[in-house]
């Protein structure tokens, strides 16, 4: 067989087995793979440098399939290419990542053929994809990654990190907004190692683009500043292949590649329709398909022979060598650079540096305190420095949150600078949420952060976070009303009940400055969670911790911060963040009038429910009825803690715009109201 045959016969065994296991699913989307299945082969088999047997080799070029309704692309590629499944300790399982078995079993329960790309199921899978945007968006975070890595570690005659990020997308991920804030951002940076490959099919679900799409794409690409490149057929391997090397040469400008296709290649009724877009062919329709590609209208699931060699031989065999190169050059930079090889060993398996957490700020009680964010903003520049590989940002709100890293060197990432470590996302915080995501895909901490308002423009992001399981990092200030005057359009009321609904991710509402230590202290642990901080504008007082109980407590989720006299409390006061201090204010007032009350603080619902029964009934003891949560948020679902005896103090509406004070008065944030909630459940009236 000629080369030519070989790599139809192999492109076209992506297409079937992509048009089969939709056809076997009886749902999924057939067209585009059809489509790309020349490109995605040309990607792997003829430029990306990837291991299949080791998929996180760090020095791999990424693939990201942002238009993740295209899934059998990438089972059909990782399956061709026997890439290797790892497990989340990063160990090779000796297995493939995708079998045969699986794409039959596509989008079946526990096929490692679902319908989108999941990361933390899938190994290969570089991001999880399938809302449109958020991949292009991510990769912009990988790229940021390499050029950091690169600019910290690469030596001379060591070139580390020299790996490029390719992402895949379609008109959705064009259309979606988070598309356009990081291609604006990457090209901003001059991101020279990204490529995005838009499939210029002119199809979505509900027709031809003509309906609601019709600016000039390239255009705007190269307003953004990105180099602007064209192939006009998505079969022509050859310019694909062309096109790829341009993009490698080119310097100081992302690569942005308009590939015109048709869905549903092949198809002789459902080409260039929408139908081929989310709808198996339909058995007839597939047989003919076949029979066009030169295809035994039967077989099914066919890998022909010839086809795994064909891919041993191209990305197996370049992956392997360029991998032995690089554990060749690794061991030598080690010799070298035992330090920064040792960071880099920690970095990929996501241990931290000893001596993480030396310097840690220890505040002194003070009633006047200090405000959450300035707690945070001391933190932030401690850890930062202790840990290399720590890095972020804000979207324009680096002073009002506090994030920025102050002490010497700490730098600003730029094109021209990027071994900084303060990001500025600008005001892109959608973008900025998948940025952090993609460092942190590529083994950093990163950490975004935002008025607590703007989280909702982060929150698609966040949510990928969690369903990745990475442990990012989000600091939010501004998490009440504390910004008073500024209104209702900027005071948080439902966020932190939304953000304690996203499975998996792990919400701190620290009380006091201490509470931000030991929140920063537990999250920097974290090495499958992603981590949301919502802190106050205002200062908080600096509680008395040889009266009440340490602020350690906060790894548990909540704690018995102050108690009666002897324990044995009648009623508790649960309390988060601002209105901790209003908890503790009442208590005094209460245990003075000779009632037992106790006070938790309950920084993490999540972290306090995940704590053994027993440590939960010690501070929340069953038989305590009397319970009155405070807190300066939606009430919705704190029903949980304080059960169906008890109160909430908490808000049923929007805010206001005056000043802190009055808000308090008004909403009902004051110790008294808390007193006389506190009698009223007592009967002591
Ligand atoms: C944020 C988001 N909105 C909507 C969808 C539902 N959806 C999936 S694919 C698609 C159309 C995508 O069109 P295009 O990107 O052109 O893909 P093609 O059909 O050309 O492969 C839509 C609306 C989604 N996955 N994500
Ligand atoms: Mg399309």
């Amino acid at each position: 067989m000629t080369n030519d045959n070989m790599v139809q016969l192999a492109v076209n065994t992506i297409r079937t087995l992509s048009i089969d296991a939709v056809q076997t699913a009886k749902s999924g989307h057939p067209g585009t793979p059809m489509a790309l299945a020349p490109l995605v082969y040309t990607m792997w088999n003829r430029v990306m440098n990837f291991d299949p047997q080791d998929p996180i080799w760090p020095n791999r070029d990424r693939f990201v399939l942002s238009n993740g309704h295209a899934s059998m692309l990438l089972w059909s590629v990782l399956h061709l290419t026997k890439t290797q499944a790892v497990d989340a300790e990063y160990e090779n399982l000796g297995h493939p990542s995708v079998s045969l078995d699986d794409i039959r079993r596509f989008r079946q329960i526990d096929s490692r053929a679902p319908g989108h790309p999941e990361y933390h199921w899938v190994s290969g899978v570089e991001t999880t994809t399938g809302p449109l945007g958020q991949g292009v968006a991510t990769s912009v975070g990988m790229a940021i990654a390499q050029k950091w890595l690169a600019s910290r570690y690469n030596k001379p005659g060591f070139p580390i990190f020299d790996y490029n990020i390719y992402a895949v997308c379609g008109d959705g991920c064009m259309m979606e907004g988070i598309a356009s804030e990081a291609a604006s951002l990457a090209g901003h940076l001059g991101l020279d190692n990204l490529c995005w490959v838009w499939d210029n099919n002119h199809i979505t679900i509900e027709g031809d683009t003509n309906i609601t799409f019709t600016e000039d794409v390239a255009a705007r690409f190269l307003a953004y500043g990105w180099n602007v490149l064209r192939v006009g057929d998505a079969n022509d391997i050859d310019r694909i292949e062309h096109a790829l090397g341009v993009f490698r040469k080119t310097k100081g400008r992302p690569t942005f590649l308009v590939l015109d296709s048709h869905i549903g290649w092949g198809s002789p009724n459902k080409q260039d329709t929408p139908e081929a877009h989310g709808e198996p062919l339909g058995e007839a329709e597939v047989k003919l398909t076949k029979r066009g590609y030169g295809w035994p209208e039967d077989a099914q699931f066919l890998v022909p022979g010839g086809v795994y060699d064909h891919f041993a031989a191209g990305i197996g065999q370049r992956g392997a060598t360029a991998r032995k190169n690089w554990t060749q050059l690794f061991t030598a930079y080690r010799a070298k650079h035992p330090d920064l090889a040792a960071e880099i060993e920690q970095m990929q398996r996501r241990e931290l540096p000893a001596g993480w957490d030396r310097n840690l700020p220890s505040f002194p009680a003070d009633a006047k305190g200090v405000a959450g964010r300035e707690a945070s903003g001391k933190v932030l520049n401690v850890l930062a420095q202790n840990i290399p590989w720590l890095l972020g940002g804000s979207a324009d709100l680096g002073p009002s949150n506090k994030t920025a890293l102050t002490y010497e060197g700490a730098g600003s990432f730029q094109a021209d600078t990027p071994g900084g470590k303060n990001l500025h996302y600008g005001i892109r915080e959608h973008a900025m949420g998948a940025v952090v995501n993609g460092l942190s895909l590529s083994k950093l901490r990163g950490y975004g952060s935002t008025f607590f308002i703007f989280s909702d423009y982060a929150r698609p992001a966040i949510r990928l976070s969690a369903l990745m399981e990475l442990p990012t990092i989000f600091v939010f200030t501004h998490d009440a009303m504390g910004d008073g005057e500024d209104g209702p359009t900027h005071q948080p009321v439902e966020h932190l009940a939304s953000l304690r609904a996203i499975p998996g991710l792990v919400t701190l509402r620290p009380g006091d400055a201490n509470e931000v230590v030991e929140a920063y202290r537990y999250i920097m642990q974290l090495r499958h969670e992603p981590a949301v901080l919502a802190l106050s504008r205002q200062p908080l007082p600096t509680f008395d911790r040889s009266k009440y109980a340490p602020a350690a407590g906060v790894a548990k989720g909540a704690y018995v911060l102050a108690d009666a006299p002897g324990g044995n409390p009648e009623v508790i006061l649960i309390a988060s963040g601002s209105e901790v201090c209003l908890a503790v204010e009442a208590h005094e007032k209460l245990v003075a009038e000779g009632i037992r009350s106790r006070v938790v603080s309950m920084p993490s619902w999540d972290i306090f429910d995940h704590q053994p029964k027993e440590y939960r009934d010690s501070v929340l003891p069953p038989n305590v009825k009397a319970r009155i949560a405070i807190e300066q948020a939606s009430t919705f679902g704190w029903e949980r803690y304080v059960g169906d005896g008890g109160r909430m103090i908490g808000m049923q509406t929007f805010g206001a715009s005056a000043p802190l004070k009055e808000l308090q008065k008004k909403f009902g944030f004051h110790p008294d109201r808390v007193v006389a909630t506190a009698k009223e459940l007592l009967g002591r009236q």
